[in-house]
């Protein structure tokens, strides 16, 4: 009984199969020394490739007769599936002739079925066998919704889970891959194993054409017993152009069995592969429309083949066995004889058109996995696998686009990105000037204490001012390449940044406090606010600060962790791309403790501003500086609340990030202290205590007591003399440095 399927959507082999399988009876028949004394004969029927109909045929067939012996078929797989797991139970034998599918060699279900065909899954002993001589090590794949190539990929991915080979993506289709291209497009996926039958397998080109999973870098691995040119279609099937499905092609690789003896020998038909091809075509008139006539017209030759010898050593054990029958008086009863009939085909070893064919333990044909490629749109024979040697033996190899070999995914190289030096550098250089000035303003103020315009701006409050200045320079400092320093330095950071900061503004705005208490006071002259409570202020405010950043230290430690900044795709190599990332101090709720800084210091700017406003037209001379306080606060919320809205603005910018809270940290930070100390620099030089302790100004009245003052009998008195009239400020500063360093006690 033929089983062959004419028409279907799947593989419909069954129109090749037919002129080969009756070329073979006929060949058989003509023989004295094959089946001797029999006709082999052939009842055929379509089985369209639809599982159910082909059971349903072949029951009818068995039910009337003549009785058959053995049944050819099916092509498809699933329906070779459906009819072999009952065929079986009539005590006839089945032979595919293209069945693939693996699931065929499970003996329990189908114990009597045999194929001169190999299961697909060998082609995986070669493909991984491939990837790795390649070094792929992530792959896709995609398969259409059937158990066929659902066993064919299980097999796959069961085979690379112990090697270093990682299935990224594992994709089932019904009738539209749309969204499974997109997906394997999404992942980045790059070598893709694809299982289905031609008419899916065009439209999942098509979709990958559209999707733009094709080209250079990609490579598809697909089935190769579909027909010659498969992917040369009509729009009208696949809703891509002609040329289109060129391009999709171009590259793919196919995977398939040897269906011609690539060896001119003459095998158990006295015929050559060649041979056989020529009278096939004679047979037909040299014309045939057969798509599947490269794979199926072989194979069908040979299952008759197989048929005959089975069937002629069946003839031969009967007969030792004593059995008393012919094969024409078999009987669907008959087990024992149809027993004998399947050792029989584990027996048999021949050489047919296709190659040499023997049956294994589960009846599969083993033969090698042939590799073929697509170039320039047609197929092209690269070699074959040889499974003895575990090797390929190359024909003439896979010609890749470019010449290069495609990646399984884009190399990335981590590129771990620093401060620019010159940036660093450049702000350590402005932070140092300003460290510079600290200590100098701090000589000065303690060289100068006991002036009395230096005394009433609370030289001990400055002090404090100066230290908290010079906390803030170092955080400009406070950066290293070293992941271990760097952890260290960012905890260090944000302790000087936060001590610096409290300092600073706690000293401003403790000394602003006390001229608003003093203003308000009805009674201005009987209220008296030590320098004690103010640091008593400050301590309290740094007590605060310490709390939180301890708190934050034990709970939430901050670490460093690698900010990702924009890939960068490398022009020049293949499939190279480089990820910058720098080195970014943070903590799981960093958020939540500098928030809560952020609110302490922002609470206090807010009403530090509100005092400065209030108090901006004291003019008290005991209080000297309280309007050059109220700058510095105003300064200091302005360049603070910009700080903070360019941090968060430029979050994923870390060197502009850097660049721009470094620079309001040394601005702020050197304006504060100009905006105190250039005054009182200034006063200690234009006024001068007298020993009766008044201060006089120095103007052109007061010439005669000027003249008597030991500062002004110094080398540098024609200089203030001369800088009186005009008030010319760069002179001014000429003489308040040579003044300065004359007087300090160094
Ligand atoms: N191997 C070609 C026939 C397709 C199938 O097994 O269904």
């Amino acid at each position: 009984m033929g089983l062959l399927p004419m028409k279907g959507t799947y593989w419909p082999g069954g129109g090749a199969c037919l002129p080969a399988l009756e070329m073979a009876i006929d060949d058989v028949n003509s023989r004295a020394d094959i089946l001797n004394g029999y006709d082999l004969n052939l009842t055929w029927m379509d089985s369209m490739c639809i599982p159910g109909l082909a059971t349903d045929r072949m029951y009818a067939m068995l039910y009337n007769p003549p009785t058959k012996l053995v049944i050819v078929g099916a092509a498809c797989s699933h329906e070779s599936e459906a009819t072999a797991q009952s065929s079986h139970l009539w005590n006839v034998t089945q032979i595919s002739y293209g069945s693939s599918s693996p699931l065929l060699s499970d003996r329990q279900r189908f114990p009597k079925f045999f194929r001169v065909t190999t299961p697909d899954t060998e082609h995986n002993i070669a493909r991984i066998s491939l990837m790795r001589r390649l070094g792929w090590k992530r792959i896709a794949t995609i398969h259409e919704s059937l158990d066929f190539f659902s066993a064919v990929t299980d097999n796959l991915i069961q085979q690379v889970k112990d090697l270093d080979i990682e299935i990224m993506a594992a994709e089932i289709f019904d009738d539209d891959p749309t969204t499974q291209v997109e997906n394997l497009k999404v992942k980045d996926a790059r070598i893709i194993v694809a299982g289905c039958y031609p008419p899916l397998c065009r439209l999942l080109l098509c979709t990958a054409r559209k999707g733009g999973l094709y080209g250079p870098r990609i490579v598809w691995f697909f089935p190769g017993w579909f027909n010659d040119g498969w992917w040369k279609v009509d729009p009208e099937q696949t809703g891509c152009t002609f040329e289109e499905m060129l391009e999709a092609a171009e590259g793919l690789i196919a995977t398939s069995f040897f269906y011609w003896n690539p060896l001119e020998e003459r095998g158990v038909a006295n015929i050559t592969s060649g041979e056989f091809r020529v009278l096939y075509d004679k047979k037909l008139g040299g014309v045939h429309d057969y798509l599947e006539y490269e794979i199926a017209s072989p194979l069908c030759y040979d299952t008759i083949w197989a048929t005959a010898l089975a069937l002629n050593l069946t003839i031969k054990s009967m007969a030792d066995a004593g059995i008393d029958k012919t094969l024409d008086e078999f009987t669907y009863q008959d087990g024992y004889i149809n027993d004998i009939l399947t050792s029989s085909f584990y027996n048999i070893s021949f050489t047919g058109v296709r190659g040499h064919i023997a049956f294994s333990p589960k009846g599969d044909s083993i033969t090698a996995t042939k590799l073929e490629f697509i170039k320039d749109g047609e197929l092209v024979y690269a070699g074959y696998y040889d499974r003895i040697r575990s090797d390929w033996v190359w024909g003439g190899g896979i010609q890749w686009r470019g010449g290069v070999i495609p990646r399984d995914s884009t190399i990335v190289i981590v590129d771990q990105r620093f401060l620019s030096t010159s940036l660093f550098a450049s702000m350590c250089t402005f932070a140092a000037i300003g460290m510079f000035l600290v200590i100098m303003f701090f000589v000065f103020n303690v060289a100068f204490r006991h002036n009395r315009t230096v005394k009433m701006s609370s030289p001990n409050i400055n002090n404090i001012l100066l230290c908290g200045c010079i906390l803030a320079y170092t955080t400009v400092f406070l950066h290293s390449p070293h992941d271990d320093t760097a952890r260290l330095l960012c905890k260090i950071k944000t302790f000087t940044f936060t001590v610096g900061f409290s300092l600073v503004f706690g000293a401003l705005f403790s000394k602003t406090w006390r001229v608003h208490r003093i203003f308000a006071n009805k009674k201005m002259q009987k209220m008296r606010i030590k320098d004690s409570q103010l640091f008593g202020f400050i301590g309290v405010l740094l007590c605060v600060d310490i709390c939180v950043l301890v708190v934050w230290e034990t709970i939430d430690p901050q670490y460093i962790m690698k900010y990702e900044l924009p890939k960068e795709i490398s022009l020049t190599d293949n499939d190279v791309e480089y990820h910058p990332e720098m080195n970014v101090c943070t903590s799981k709720y960093s958020s939540y403790f500098t928030m809560t800084l952020y609110i302490i210091q922002g609470a206090l700017m807010a009403f530090g501003a509100f005092l400065s406003w209030e108090t901006r037209k004291v003019k008290i001379e005991a209080l000297n500086d309280s309007r050059l306080i109220g700058m510095c606060i105003y300064n200091v919320v302005v360049l603070s609340a910009l700080g903070l809205t360019l941090s968060i603005v430029l979050e994923d910018q870390v060197e502009l990030m850097y660049a721009f809270i470094s620079g309001f940290t040394i601005i702020g930070t050197t304006m504060t202290q100009l905006i105190i100390f250039i005054p009182k620099v200034f006063s200690v030089i234009t006024f001068t205590r007298l020993h009766h302790n008044q201060v006089i100004p120095l103007t052109p009245a007061n010439e005669g007591q000027r003249k008597k003052h030991p500062l002004l009998r110094t080398h540098r008195s024609k200089c203030l003399e001369q800088l009186l009239p005009d008030s010319h400020r760069r002179q001014a500063l000429g003489c308040v440095w040579h003044v300065f360093m004359k007087h300090i006690p160094w």
